[in-house]
């Protein structure tokens, strides 16, 4: 009966420990991009926002420099999120960041805008 027990511990500690694991491969997607808390940024990028559209299609930042982007709102309340990484930037707000290498991302307005809120995309193209 002991044996059955430990048998059991153990396999819940094997899945336990396959389940971190998994976790950890798929955090590496967003490390990507760091959000560079306190550092300056050597340039910057402002995409403006409006009800429905981003001022442009693509946005084109470097690889390896920190970089400003800010969001400025010319109407509506909007924010911006950057998928695949943890970047999000609020409405009027500017966060630093830095993409490790270069790669093209979905940047979508993550605060329901209104009626075209879902095709308020973007995209952020790192070279
Ligand atoms: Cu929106």
């Amino acid at each position: 009966m002991k044996k059955w027990i430990a048998f059991a511990s153990l396999m819940v500690l094997t899945l336990i420990i396959a389940a971190c694991g998994a976790n950890n491969g798929g955090n590496n997607d967003s490390g990507a991009a760091v959000v560079m808390a306190g550092v300056e940024p050597t340039t910057e990028i402002v995409m403006k926002a409006t009800s429905f559209e981003f001022d442009q299609q693509e946005y084109q930042i470097k690889a390896g420099e920190p970089t400003a982007i800010a969001l400025k709102s010319v109407g509506g309340v909007h924010g911006a999120q950057i998928l695949k990484t943890k970047v999000t930037i609020g409405n009027n707000e500017s966060v630093t960041v830095q993409f490790d290498k270069p790669g093209t991302y979905d940047i979508i307005c993550n605060v329901p805008c209104g009626g075209g809120h879902a095709k308020m995309r973007a995209k952020l193209i790192v070279t």
